[in-house]
């Protein structure tokens, strides 16, 4: 044993936000050998190139509770035959390849396939109907999609007439008689080879397709590219604290930016081991993943924690007296404000304090973090991480950042409200939204990203989440957006028009509530609400449904003809109404509007 080995420490914030350079942290890849970056040769090829391959990359934990290991030399043989397959199915570069998939083994095969073969990936969530999945594909212009027979009849199926550029299923598990127009996963990757050579990739070529949600029109499309496995790779040291010989545990769902950032690249990038968990929350079954796997580094979510808290064994004994949690090192939270109470709780149960970490879809990467190395600030986002630059700006009336003449107002005042932005130019920032380039330069001014949420700065440089300045919604960690469930509550034929509000909750921190004005013929009694609360969660899936309706007689509407949600919310609230002036006067009751669609 050398005797001068000391354990790599954790520099402290200022010296390594003094020290950075993402020039020079791109020394931390390994780079392909004939030129760029590519996400998974960082994640897969790096390992077996360093000679690794036998370490594991993955446990995946049935729903049965079995456990089955792969090495990232699995892996690789794995997503080789992936990317092979779509080279035989006529797949150009840069086309677009949909999961439609929970997390188990063959989505890291089919994401890694695709992304070390340069065709680019956009994972949907499980949860959604076949509104939002039609519509996102339709989007995107899927070519490819991989997902379950069972997925496949319920949410795809019925919407595959609109999708005509759709031309590979494949279906993991076909059956004896597979529905028509589909290919079987399984015998195409049996049939293909399993070793596969990364081919140079531009750093700034597009690699994923995450969608997102805003406060109008379609799904935002937010695209990455593959040099933003930089900002994966450090952010999981710095934020996350991840080291060799981790085992590292992320709850997010695989359809959202997070459950890619961090629950398949960064940690592959760093050659820990990931545990994929195929099953569904419930407490004592997480409780046992991360004592059975001797969990070292937890990602999750605070509705997660609020649920956990919640579930607390009534003779107050703490989880960690029937659950072994000793190797739990280091646990992380992302999605929605953090409530010191799940910090406090944290502390308490798991004997740990919970690192809240900031970001969003189109940032890519965690940006804001209780940085892993510094005591955690209850209610506190954290600062901003070595090489992200963020500032307070000054709002106008509309609430969002003020531009006059180009530029915008930096508030240095502590405590003052105003919205983040962060310093445009780090590797996972978004590269456009998809066929919207006016929506993408409108998120920047001045060289910042503006990112939409209110925030304030303590005069020690910790950020503070107010709340978000549009009307998008955060439930359970998840963004929704209005004017989707809207569009979809519009399609029932009782109603004539909606408004949707995020509701505080408990639980989930905000639930999905629709204000319904339903046409004359209609009665608005329970039998209409249960019916269109079902027909809402048909179409929409459970994840983005509304979970209550209230019939109104008439909804507010700016002069422009907009559902006036800021007013609903703060009449659902109690709130002061605020800025009133662009209100329309009141309709007579029952007046149904043409279309509440916005053009
Ligand atoms: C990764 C992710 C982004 C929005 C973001 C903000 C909210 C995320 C938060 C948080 C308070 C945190 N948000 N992290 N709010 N504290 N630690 O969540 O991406 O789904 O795009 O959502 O989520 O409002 O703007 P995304």
């Amino acid at each position: 044993m050398n005797a001068l080995w000391v354990a790599p420490v954790m520099p402290d914030y200022e010296s390594a936000r003094a020290t950075f350079s993402w020039r020079r942290e791109r020394s931390r890849l390994a780079g392909l050998p004939d030129g760029g970056i590519n996400i998974g040769y960082e994640a897969v090829d790096r390992h077996l190139r360093e000679g690794h391959g036998d370490r594991v990359a993955l446990r995946c934990v049935g729903r049965d509770g079995s456990v089955a290991a792969m090495t990232f030399a699995r892996l690789a043989a794995g997503s080789s035959r992936f990317a092979h397959v779509l080279e035989t199915l006529g797949l150009e570069r840069g086309e677009r390849v949909f999961t439609l998939l929970g997390r188990r083994f063959e989505l890291y095969s089919t994401v890694l396939g695709t992304l070390r073969a340069g065709r680019v990936l956009c994972p949907l969530f499980t949860a959604f109907g076949p509104e939002p999945v039609a519509l996102r594909m339709e989007l995107g212009n899927a070519r490819a999609l991989v997902t379950t027979r069972e997925l496949y009849e319920r949410k795809v199926a019925p919407v595959r007439p609109r999708l005509p550029h759709l031309r590979h299923v494949l279906l993991l598990d076909p059956g004896a008689d597979p529905p028509p127009g589909t290919l079987s996963f399984p015998a195409l990757t049996d049939a293909a080879p399993d070793e596969y050579t990364v081919q140079p990739t531009d750093p700034a070529e597009p690699a994923l397709l995450h969608f997102t949600s805003g406060t109008t029109g379609t799904p935002k499309g937010a695209v990455h590219v593959h040099e933003a496995v930089l900002a994966h790779h450090v952010t999981a040291a710095y934020a996350l604290d991840l080291h060799e010989g981790d085992v590292f545990w992320c709850t997010a769902d695989p359809g959202w930016v997070t459950g890619m950032s961090y629950g398949i690249i960064a940690p592959l990038t760093h050659g820990v081991t990931t545990v994929v968990d195929e099953g569904d929350f419930a407490p004592a079954r997480w409780y046992g993943i991360l004592a059975d796997q001797h969990v070292t580094v937890w990602y999750t979510a605070p509705t997660a924690l609020r649920m956990l808290m919640r579930a607390a064994p009534r003779d107050g004994s703490a989880p960690t007296a029937r659950h072994d949690l000793s190797s739990l090192r280091f646990v992380a939270s992302v999605g929605e404000p953090l409530n010191p109470e799940a910090v406090h709780w944290g502390r308490e149960a798991l004997g740990l304090p919970v690192h809240d970490t900031w970001w969003q879809t189109e940032t890519g990467a965690i940006m804001i973090a209780n940085f892993a190395a510094d005591p955690v600030r209850p209610g506190s986002m954290g600062r901003p991480l070595p090489g992200v630059e963020a500032a307070v700006l000054a709002c106008g009336e509309d609430g969002r950042a003020a531009v006059t003449s180009g530029h915008v107002q930096i508030l240095q005042e502590p405590g003052a409200q105003g919205e983040l932005a962060l310093r445009s130019g780090w590797p996972s920032m978004f590269r456009g939204y998809l066929h919207e380039p006016q929506r993408y330069e409108a998120c920047f001014a001045d060289g910042w990203y503006l990112t939409g949420d209110l925030v304030s700065r303590d005069a020690d440089g910790w950020y503070w989440f107010v709340g978000r300045a549009d009307d998008v919604i955060k439930s359970a960690g998840h963004l929704i957006g209005p004017f989707e469930v809207e569009s979809a509550l519009m399609e029932h034929p009782a109603v004539a028009e909606a408004g949707v509000i995020g509701r505080p909750d408990e639980l989930a921190g905000t639930i999905v509530k629709a204000f319904v004005l339903p046409r004359p013929e209609y009665p608005p009694d329970p039998q209409l609400r249960r019916d269109v609360l079902a027909f809402a969660r048909r179409r929409l899936g459970p994840a983005v449904a509304p979970r209550e309706i209230e019939f109104v007689e008439d909804l507010p509407h700016t002069r422009s003809g907009k559902v006036m949600r800021r007013l609903l919310r703060a009449r659902e609230l109690g709130l002061p109404e605020g800025d009133v002036s662009t209100l329309e006067a009141p309709e007579p009751a029952g007046t149904a509007r043409p279309s509440g669609k916005e053009p």
